[in-house]
């Protein structure tokens, strides 16, 4: 069946590139499209691909609303894109894959499961997973720890009998860092005996389940634990590390200064500041170490601050000041002096002594319909500048407020027609509000080249494939990186899931981010969004 089902979408493809590709200007046939579509929903009734069964038939209905019409290539494209980016989906994942592909909103519980047995593993994570959670897992204990620290999950799951570092010292170790973290953990173990279960709670497990495991309980039990982190985390304003107010105390706080501002137009500033580098701290010194400088750093800030002004930890080693009745250049001025002194700060650890920085970005909200989360982004992207500028900086997005119409032009090299009209769309609906996006898509690299894209003004942001026939994608990028305005170039590759190889090479090169293929439309669209997003 499988065989049959892939023969049916390499026909799509083709017949989807022979009129976007081989013959771009001509006009299509109403009778060309129907006989197209009514094949589809014959072979796919047939072959058990429903989806593409429903799609089919939905669109021979609307078309015959249309007889006797020519179609332009544009509003053919158009009218098959629900087929198209279903052949693309059917394609690469399957049904039940592509479910769980969909990217998760915030809100949903993050568990982290660490178990080196993969059976195990990966049984717990469908069953979680079923019930909607997120799920990470791992086998080895190192990168456990580091990822826990990195996601900062809403549960952790151990297995305590993993052999290579012992499943208690792993929890110990997560153990003094969660003392001021309400994360619950819940042991598994084939050890059942009383010694184990005391040594277990002891070391802050907060339930403890035994092997085999009843899966309906386990789900129950998990349930409550993740109920006791909703609550705690909504019952307190404090960071528990750094004793500095949290997330959460943060858009409340910025509502009221909003409110404020609307009523009496006293401005207010925001501050997002980021320790540079930080993560290296953490892989040199440990997460202790790491731990200790955030609290030092939360520490100096409120001594350096006005009593007006208030800190808050936004997210690992992120945090906000509010500024009321600041405007930008103040409040600039006040992380600068901030800036410097906390680089003078000598850290001592394992008889070495570093210093540490930070980046920041600053906006003063000047507008009354911006809202809290406006606000944050914008100095977000301020930081994300000083970040650019080489770290340990200062800078202010109201300067840095950019002319509006900012031109961007997006190409799309790809030899596949089916994603590349599947990339044209996801990029058409791309919602930028300074920017103005020039899209435009390309089978190979020479296409590209001959277009001379480059030379047109602005900066450019490429989607660029990294196997193609004609040129390959590595060449392209060599290319690109050799122009004349190459710094004005954001290059986002496409990479074959297991080549390693090519990833590093095309990061080598220059380009700056990729997906791997197959990847999720959704997901895709949102990290463009983001990538184009901080651009400019
Ligand atoms: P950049 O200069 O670009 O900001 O680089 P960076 O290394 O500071 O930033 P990155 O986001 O790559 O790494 C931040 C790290 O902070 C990742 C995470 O492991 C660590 N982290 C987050 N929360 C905590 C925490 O509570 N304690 C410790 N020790 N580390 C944390
Ligand atoms: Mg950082």
């Amino acid at each position: 069946m499988e065989k049959y089902q892939h023969l049916l979408f390499e026909k799509i493809k083709q017949q989807i590139s022979s009129w976007f590709d081989d013959r771009p200007d001509e006009l299509v046939d109403h009778a060309e499209v129907y006989q197209f579509l009514h094949s589809i929903k014959g072979t796919s009734g047939t072959i058990h691909l429903g989806g593409l069964l429903f799609v089919s038939s939905k669109l021979l209905d609307r078309l015959e609303a249309n007889e006797g019409l020519k179609w332009q290539k544009d509003d053919l494209r158009e009218f098959l894109f629900e087929l198209i980016s279903l052949s693309y989906e059917y394609e690469h994942f399957k049904e039940s894959d592509y479910k769980k592909n969909e990217p998760c909103c915030g809100d949903v519980p993050l568990i982290q499961i660490i178990d080196d047995d993969v059976t195990m593993l990966i049984l717990l994570k469908e069953a979680l997973e079923d019930k909607g959670w997120m799920v990470m897992t791992n086998t080895e204990p190192d990168k456990a720890v580091s990822l826990y620290y990195d996601l900062q999950p809403d549960c952790l799951v151990i297995d305590v009998d993993l052999p290579s570092k012992n499943g208690f010292q792993l929890l110990e170790s997560i153990q003094l860092h969660n003392h001021k973290q309400f994360i619950p953990k819940v042991v598994i173990s084939s050890q059942i005996d009383r010694i184990t279960r005391m040594n277990a709670y002891e070391m802050g497990a907060d339930d403890f389940i035994e092997k085999p495991i009843d899966m309906e309980e386990f789900l129950v039990r998990i349930n409550r634990q993740l109920q006791r982190k909703q609550i705690f985390d909504q019952s307190v304003l404090i960071d528990e590390l750094t004793q500095v107010y949290n997330r959460r105390f943060l858009s409340d706080q910025m509502e009221r200064y909003l409110k404020d501002f609307e009523r009496t137009g006293t401005s207010f500033s925001v501050g997002i500041l980021d320790l540079d580098y930080f993560k290296k701290i953490n892989d040199t010194y440990g997460h202790l170490t790491g731990d200790k400088v955030l609290e030092a750093f939360a520490l100096f800030l409120k001594e350096q601050t006005r009593s007006t002004d208030i800190v808050f930890r936004y997210g690992g080693e992120e945090f906000v000041v509010l500024f009321p009745r600041t405007n930008d250049q103040e409040a600039a001025e006040v992380a600068k002096r901030i800036l410097e002194g906390f680089s003078k700060v000598e850290f001592k650890e394992q008889g070495q002594s570093f210093h540490v920085s930070f980046s920041a970005g600053i906006y003063m909200a000047n507008n009354s319909t911006e809202g809290s989360l406006d606000i944050l982004k914008k100095a977000d992207q301020a930081l994300y500048e000083a970040k650019e500028k080489g770290r340990a900086c200062v800078e202010s997005a109201n300067e840095a407020m950019l002319p509006a119409n900012k031109i961007l032009n997006v190409s799309v090299i790809d030899d596949d027609a089916i994603i590349r009209t599947l990339l044209v769309r996801v990029l058409q609906n791309i919602d930028t509000d300074k920017v103005l996006l020039n899209i435009e898509s390309y089978e190979n690299g020479e296409k590209f080249f001959e277009a001379a894209r480059l030379e047109e003004e602005g900066k450019h942001f490429l989607i660029l494939d990294g196997v193609m026939p004609v040129m390959d994608g590595i060449e392209v990028l060599g290319k690109v990186k050799s122009a004349e305005n190459a710094s004005q170039v954001n290059v986002l590759m496409l990479t074959g899931r297991k080549t390693e190889y090519d990833i590093a090479r095309a990061l080598k090169l220059g380009a700056d981010d990729y997906v791997t293929k197959p990847f999720s439309i959704t997901e895709l669209q949102a990290r463009i969004q983001r990538l184009i997003q901080r651009m400019f």
